[in-house]
C-alpha cells in the first residue's frame, strides 16, 4: 500500500477527531473519502474506466473488447457501474446500494446434455469400429476368394496347355490316317515298330485323356471358386452398406446430442444476457454495481474494465454513481466520444473535473464506420473527413488536458471491426503503466486533503462572518433597550403598587413601635422610672425610625429590582429572541422561578439613595418627640399628666414620621421608575457587552483553531505533493 494513502487517512481521521464543529454533511464527505482511500489499499487490480456522454458507444466498445453481452441501445441504456474482468467461467453478481452482492448468476444445469454428448461420441466410435471390423473381414474373405479364383484360373490355363500338348502328342502318334492302326494292330505282335507305334498311341491317348479329365476337374473347381468369390463379393457389399448405415446412424445420434448440448449452452448464454440486461438497463431494475467475469476476453488478469452510465444522463443518481465510481476506482480513464461530433463541451468539462482524480486519460473516437459511410453518402472524401474530425477532437482536448494520451479511432459493432479494435488495444493492455494504481491513490489522497482544506476555509469564513455578526446581535439588543422605555407607564404602575404596599408597611411598623413606646411609658410607676424610660425612648426612637427607614428602603430596593427584572424579562412583552441573548435569559428563567426572578446584578441606584432620603426626613418627627417640653417641667407635673404629655408627644412624632415617610415615598415615585428603567437598560447593556465579549473570544479562539488546523493540513499536503510516487 502506498504511504500516501495511510498518511492521508491518518491526517483526515485526526482532523475529524479534533474538529467537533465540522458539520454532519462535511463529516460524511470526509468519511466517504477515507473509505474510498482505504478500500484501495488491498486491491492490486488496475481499473480502466470507459467514460463519456450517454450514447457515445462506451458499452459497445467494452462489449467489443470483452465479448460480454452488455445491453447496448440507440437510447440511453447503461444505468449500473459494470466491472468486467477475466474469470474461469461466465459469471456476474449485482450489488444494490449496500456492499454485499444481492444477486448472482446461477447457470442452468447442462450436465445431462454434456453426458449425452459424451455417450453419443463413444457410441459413434463403437458402431464405427464394429462396422469397420465386419467390413474388413468381408474384404479379407473376398480377397482370399479372389486370389483362389486367380490361382485356379492359372492352373486351368496350365491344364489347358497340358491338354493341348497331350492332344498334339496323341495326334502325332496317330498320324494322318488314324483309322489304319486298328487294322495294323493285329500285326503288332509280328512287327515291333508297329507294336511300338501302337504303344505310343495308347500311351499318348491315356495321357491326353488324363489331361482332359484334369482340365475338366479344374474347370468344375474354378466354377465353384467363382461362385464362392461371388458370394464373398455380395458379403463385402453388404458389409460396406452396413458400415455406411451405422456411420450415418451414429452421426445422427451425435448431431442430436450436440444440438441439445449447444441448446443448453445457448439457453445459459441467453439467461446470462437477459439477466445482464435486467441488471443494467435503465428501463429495468438496474443494480448499483455489477461484477462480471468472462472466460474469453483477451485482457490481462489484473485489469478490470469499468463501464459507466453517461455523465450527462438525466438521472442525477446515475450521474452521481458514475462519478463516484470514477473518483474511487478509475486508475486509467478512456473518454469515449462519437467521432461524428467529437468532444462536445460536456465531455471537455468532464476532463477538467477528472484532472484531480485521474493520472492517465486516453480518448476513443467511436463509430468510425458510420462516419465513413456518412461521408461517402454525402460525396465527401471519407478518409479526409475522419482525419479532420480527429484533429478537431485533438485541438479541443488540448486546451483541457496536457498530459500524454492516445487517441484511437474505432468501430465496435461489426465482427471484423471488433477484431481490429481488440488488436488495437492489445498493445495498450500490455503497456499500461504499472504505477497507475499507486498514482491514482496518491491523487485521491491529495484531493481529499484539498477538500478538507476547502471545508476549513469555509469554516474560517463562517467564523469571520459571525464575528462581525456579533455587532448585529447587539444592535438588535440596543433596539430592544429602546423598547424598554416604552415600558415606563408599566414601571410607574408597578412602582406605585410597590410604594403603596411599603407605605402600608411603614404605617404598620411605626404604629407597632408607637404602641410599644406608649406601653412602656404607661408601664412607668414612678416619675423616676418615667424620666429614665423617656430618656431611653428618645434615643431609641431615632434608631427605630432609622431602622424602619432602612428596612423600607431595602424593601424598596428589592421591590424596584424585581420590577426591573420583570420588566426586563418583559413577562412575554419584551423577549429578546432569535439571537444569543434570548438563550441566556431562558437559561436564567430555567434556573429561577419567574415570580422570584429579580434584578440581581448592578443594583438599583434609587435603592441606595432612598435610605438617606427617608432618614433625612426624620428630624421633624424627632423634634415633635422632643416637643414634649423640658424634662423638669414634665417631672413637676403629676405622674399621669406627665405620662399623657409624653404619650401625646409620641403619637405626634409617630404621626409626623408616618406622614414624613409617605411624603418622601410619594416624592420618590418618579425617581424610582426612572431608576428602574435606567438600571434595566444598564444591566441589559452590561450583559450584552459581557456576552458579546465572551462570544467574540469564543469565536476568535475557534477561528484560531481552524486556522492552525488549515495551516497544518496545508503543509502536510504540500509534503505529499512533493513525494509523488
Ligand atoms: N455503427 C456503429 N454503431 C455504434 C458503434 N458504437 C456504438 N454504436 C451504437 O450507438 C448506440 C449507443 O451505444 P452504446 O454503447 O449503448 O452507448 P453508451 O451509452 O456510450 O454506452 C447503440 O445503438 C450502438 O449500437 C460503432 O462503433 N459503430
Ligand atoms: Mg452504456
Amino acid at each position: 500500500m502506498p504511504n500516501s494513502a495511510q498518511l492521508a487517512i491518518d491526517i483526515l481521521q485526526k482532523a475529524l477527531n479534533e474538529a467537533p464543529w465540522i458539520r454532519p454533511e462535511e463529516q460524511a464527505q470526509i468519511e466517504r473519502r477515507i473509505v474510498q482511500i482505504d478500500k484501495r489499499k488491498n486491491d492490486p487490480r488496475i481499473f480502466v474506466a470507459f467514460i463519456g456522454e450517454k450514447k457515445a458507444g462506451k458499452t459497445a466498445l467494452v462489449r467489443a473488447l470483452t465479448g460480454v453481452p452488455l445491453p447496448v441501445a440507440v437510447r440511453e441504456c447503461t444505468a449500473a457501474i459494470c466491472e468486467i474482468q477475466v474469470g474461469l467461467e461466465w459469471y456476474h453478481e449485482a450489488t444494490y446500494g449496500s456492499s454485499t452482492p444481492e444477486r448472482h448468476f446461477v447457470p442452468l444445469d447442462a450436465q445431462e446434455q454434456e453426458e449425452h454428448l459424451e455417450d453419443a461420441q463413444k457410441n459413434k466410435k463403437k458402431l464405427q469400429k464394429e462396422a469397420k471390423d465386419k467390413f474388413n473381414l468381408a474384404t479379407k474373405a473376398l480377397h482370399t476368394a479372389q486370389s483362389r479364383v486367380e490361382r485356379k484360373q492359372e492352373e486351368k490355363i496350365q491344364a489347358q496347355e497340358n491338354c493341348s500338348l497331350a492332344r498334339k502328342e496323341n495326334q502325332k502318334a496317330l498320324g494322318n490316317n488314324p483309322w489304319i492302326w486298328s487294322f495294323l494292330s493285329i500285326l503288332a505282335w509280328l512287327i515291333p515298330p508297329i507294336r511300338r507305334r501302337l504303344d505310343r498311341i495308347e500311351e499318348t491317348t491315356i495321357h491326353y485323356e488324363q489331361q482332359e479329365q484334369k482340365l475338366a476337374a479344374l474347370t468344375t473347381e474354378l466354377t465353384l471358386y467363382k461362385e464362392e468369390e461371388e458370394k464373398k463379393e455380395n458379403e463385402y457389399t453388404t458389409a460396406e452398406e452396413h458400415q455406411q448405415k451405422q456411420n450415418k446412424k451414429a452421426e445422427k445420434i451425435l448431431i442430436q446430442a450436440q444440438k441439445s448440448y449447444s441448446d443448453a449452452i445457448e439457453a445459459n448464454e441467453n439467461k446470462f444476457q437477459s439477466e445482464l440486461t435486467e441488471l443494467i438497463d435503465v428501463h429495468q431494475k438496474p443494480a448499483e454495481r455489477i461484477t462480471i467475469h468472462t472466460p474469453n476476453a483477451n485482457i490481462p488478469n489484473n485489469i478490470v474494465l469499468l463501464d459507466t452510465p453517461g455523465f450527462n444522463t438525466d438521472l442525477e443518481s446515475h450521474r452521481r454513481k458514475a462519478w463516484e465510481a470514477i473518483e474511487e476506482l478509475a486508475d486509467v480513464c478512456i473518454l469515449v466520444s462519437d467521432l461524428r461530433q467529437p468532444m462536445p463541451d460536456t465531455a471537455l468539462n468532464m476532463l477538467d473535473q477528472l484532472e484531480p482524480f485521474c493520472p492517465f486519460m486516453h480518448v476513443a473516437l467511436t463509430k468510425t464506420d458510420l462516419a465513413l459511410s456518412e461521408a461517402e453518402e454525402l460525396g465527401d472524401n471519407p478518409l479526409e473527413e475522419i482525419e479532420e474530425a480527429e484533429s478537431v477532437a485533438r485541438a479541443r482536448i488540448k486546451r483541457h488536458w496536457d498530459r500524454p494520451m492516445n487517441i484511437w479511432r474505432i468501430s465496435s459493432i461489426e465482427e471484423h471491426d471488433q477484431k481490429q479494435t481488440q488488436s488495437l488495444f492489445q498493445d495498450f493492455w500490455e503497456q499500461l503503466p504499472h504505477n497507475a494504481r499507486e498514482l491514482k491513490t496518491h491523487l485521491l489522497s491529495i484531493h481529499a486533503l484539498r477538500e478538507f482544506m476547502d471545508i476549513l476555509t469555509v469554516h474560517i469564513q463562517i467564523h469571520k462572518k459571525s464575528l462581525s455578526k456579533i455587532d448585529v446581535a447587539s444592535d438588535l439588543a440596543y433596539a430592544m433597550a429602546g423598547q424598554l422605555e416604552e415600558q415606563l407607564p408599566e414601571i410607574e404602575h408597578r412602582t406605585q403598587k410597590l410604594l403603596t404596599r411599603i407605605q402600608l408597611e411603614a404605617t404598620e411598623k411605626i404604629g407597632s413601635f408607637e404602641q410599644q413606646w406608649i406601653e412602656k411609658i404607661e408601664g412607668c410607676e414612678t416619675k423616676r422610672t418615667l424620666k429614665k424610660q423617656w430618656e431611653q425612648l428618645q434615643k431609641s426612637m431615632q434608631q427605630s425610625y432609622q431602622g424602619v427607614a432602612q428596612e423600607l428602603s431595602q424593601q424598596l430596593d428589592y421591590g424596584a429590582r424585581r420590577i426591573a427584572g420583570q420588566i426586563f424579562k418583559g413577562e412575554g412583552e419584551i423577549e429578546v429572541q432569535g439571537n444569543e441573548l434570548s438563550q441566556t435569559s431562558t437559561d436564567v428563567a430555567e434556573k429561577e422561578d419567574q415570580s422570584q426572578w429579580m434584578w440581581t446584578a448592578g443594583g438599583i441606584a434609587a435603592g441606595a439613595t432612598v435610605g438617606v432620603i427617608l432618614s433625612s426626613g426624620m428630624a421633624l418627627s424627632l423634634i415633635f418627640a422632643a416637643g414634649a417640653g423640658s424634662m423638669t417641667r414634665l417631672l413637676l407635673s403629676p405622674l399621669s399628666k406627665a405620662k399623657s404629655n409624653i404619650i401625646n408627644n409620641i403619637e405626634k412624632s409617630a404621626e409626623q414620621e408616618q406622614k414624613n415617610l409617605q411624603e418622601q415615598l410619594n416624592n420618590l415615585k418618579e425617581e424610582i421608575s426612572e431608576n428602574v428603567l435606567q438600571a434595566a437598560e444598564e444591566e441589559l447593556r452590561l450583559q450584552i457587552q459581557k456576552r458579546e465579549e465572551e462570544e467574540r473570544k469564543k469565536q476568535e479562539d475557534s477561528l484560531k483553531e481552524v486556522q492552525s488546523m488549515l495551516a497544518d493540513i496545508m503543509s502536510k499536503r504540500e509534503e505529499l505533493v512533493r513525494n509523488r510516487p
